[in-house]
């Protein structure tokens, strides 16, 4: 029995999803999903883990189909909506998915998948009024598969099962001290686990109100909140950076309301990359609010944060949360004294069951049980402090995990490009922005082009913001290219 789903039943009346201007109950949740898992089941007793891929915007729908390939017994994988045809591509060949649902607006796109791929086309519009039976779904069954990138390799489907995800949850509703009064607004992505564990199901396990906007604009958000329904709010930096610039270009009399109603929110989380101190003391200026920060990864959901009651510090992700156990180790997996520097490893029932057709990646991310997380951090006074990363060539931009290695492989294959290297570069709003270094063979025209080129091979969020021409990239003794030097490099032409 999936937990998340049976709660529900306590809170039929209630709004459990307000999208696109209207409210749904979560009896209008349980009957569409019961809708949708019967179109899927098609007349079999239980999915047993086939993987269903879905495409809709933010909505009803999107978790309408959620809860009904769990309930179904299937396995979720949601796409991200911005991906190019050739990602999209790549997730359903990955995980071998049976079944894609979808929506009117994402038919062109995924249309030539099904002459392409193995794969059962469910448009929304094909769900009937049907249901039937329903299996039970046991807790240790895979629920989803989450896409993230790495420093080897193409991206890797991060397999969690029902007990994980219901373990993520439970760490934040009590810690955060979620209730069934609480409503909070979705501007995340919903192929990412900040979007679907931390705002979505927290709400729905609370018996609270999730309310989307499909696409972020910061006049939109304010609107909202000056609604004064909305308590909540979670986001990563790029977006409170966002907010906080809108705001300073506003009236006087605008910015008051706005501060007003921000003033009155329970709380105010920031994630998935690190906070500038900078950003939180000028959200703090205009909100009232000191941010919480807190720290996760695909792999584990969410494992250390600042306190909801008690001191949050800047510049500091916290502590570990409930149920998840925490230790800085050093090269060697031994674990470091005290006020020493290391990688983060997390043990706890959160931690994700398996890269998804992959043992070998899955053994290495592991350490006598420990989940490696690549990130370097010291204990400090009681307070974790994340250092920076093991590896320069995972980016984080805007709160998404891109790596370098990934964007090199697609530039090189463009015609005029000899080599490149691709590079984080430090940014106030973004985080990092990617910078590409390139080395080409013939150089008219070659950035412009190239940029047209990669629109549809790439994401927008993965698309490098800088270019540098060189006659070759820095090297080391051995020829290996230093990417330390590269990132220098950009930084030393902006100044
Ligand atoms: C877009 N633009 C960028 C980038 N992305 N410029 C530089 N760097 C980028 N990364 C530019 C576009 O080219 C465009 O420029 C303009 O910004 C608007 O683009 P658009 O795609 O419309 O962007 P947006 O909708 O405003 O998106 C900004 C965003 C988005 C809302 C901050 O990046 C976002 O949703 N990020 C959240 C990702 C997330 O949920 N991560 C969680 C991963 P022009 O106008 O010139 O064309 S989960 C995780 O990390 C763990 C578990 C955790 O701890 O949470
Ligand atoms: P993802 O793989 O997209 O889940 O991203 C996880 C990564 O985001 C982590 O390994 C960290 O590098 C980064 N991250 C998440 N939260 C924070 C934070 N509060 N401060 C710094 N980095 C963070």
């Amino acid at each position: 029995m999936i937990t998340l789903i049976n709660n529900a039943a306590s809170h039929i009346d209630r709004v459990a999803i307000k999208s696109n201007r209207k409210n749904y109950s979560y009896l209008d949740l349980l009957d569409a999903s019961a809708k949708i898992a019967h179109t899927l089941l098609a007349g079999r007793s239980d999915l047993n883990e086939e993987r269903i891929a879905f495409i809709v915007d933010p909505s009803f729908d999107y978790v309408s189909i959620q809860w009904a390939i769990w309930r179904a017994g299937g396995i979720a994988v949601p796409l991200c909506v911005k991906h190019p045809y050739t990602s999209v591509k790549y997730v359903i060949d990955d995980t071998q998915a049976e079944s894609l649902v979808y929506s009117k607006k994402y038919a062109d796109l995924v249309e030539p998948l099904f002459a392409a791929c193995h794969l059962k086309s469910i448009p929304l519009d094909s769900i009937t009024d049907k249901t039937g039976g329903l299996p039970d779904v046991s807790m240790d069954r895979r629920a989803m598969i989450i896409y993230t990138s790495g420093t080897t390799g193409a991206p890797k489907g991060v397999v969690s099962t029902h007990s994980n995800i219901e373990a993520q949850i439970l760490s934040l509703v009590t810690s955060w001290e979620w209730s069934k009064e609480d409503h909070i607004l979705n501007i995340l992505p919903l192929h990412h686990v900040h979007g679907i564990v931390n705002i979505l199901s927290c709400a729905l396990w609370s018996g609270a109100c999730c309310e989307f906007l499909v696409k972020f604009d910061a006049q939109d958000v304010f609107d909202l909140f000056c609604k004064k329904e909305i308590n909540l709010f979670m986001a990563v930096p790029t977006i409170y950076y966002k907010l906080m610039n809108h705001w300073k270009e506003l009236p006087t009399h605008e910015q008051q309301t706005i501060s007003a109603a921000l003033k009155e929110f329970r709380l105010m989380v920031s994630g998935s990359a690190a906070l500038p101190i900078s950003t939180l003391e000028q959200w703090r200026h205009i909100s009232g609010h000191t941010l919480l920060e807190r720290y996760g990864m695909t792999e584990m959901g969410m494992a250390i944060s600042n306190p909801y009651n008690g001191e949050r510090r800047p510049g500091h992700i916290g502590q570990p949360l409930n149920g998840v156990t925490i230790r800085i180790a050093d090269e060697q997996n031994n674990e470091v004294s005290k006020d020493q520097s290391g990688e983060i490893q997390v043990k706890g029932p959160n931690i994700f069951k398996e890269y998804w057709q992959k043992p070998e990646a899955t053994k290495s991310s592991f350490v006598d049980g420990w989940f490696k997380t690549g990130d370097i951090a010291i204990l400090h006074d009681g307070y974790y402090r994340i250092l920076g990363r093991n590896s320069v060539d995972i980016i984080k931009s805007g709160g998404y995990k891109i790596s370098a290695l990934e964007i090199e492989e697609v530039l090189r294959k463009h015609p005029d490009i000899k080599d490149c290297g691709v590079v984080g570069i430090p940014d106030p709003e973004w985080g990092e922005i990617i910078g590409a270094s390139l080395i080409l063979i013939k150089d008219n025209d070659t950035i412009e082009n190239l940029k047209s080129w990669l629109k549809d091979k790439l994401p927008s969020y993965q698309l490098p913001r800088r270019y540098m021409i060189q006659d070759d990239l820095p090297r080391n003794v051995m020829g290996k290219v230093t990417k330390k030097e590269l990132q220098r490099i950009f930084v030393a032409s902006d100044a």
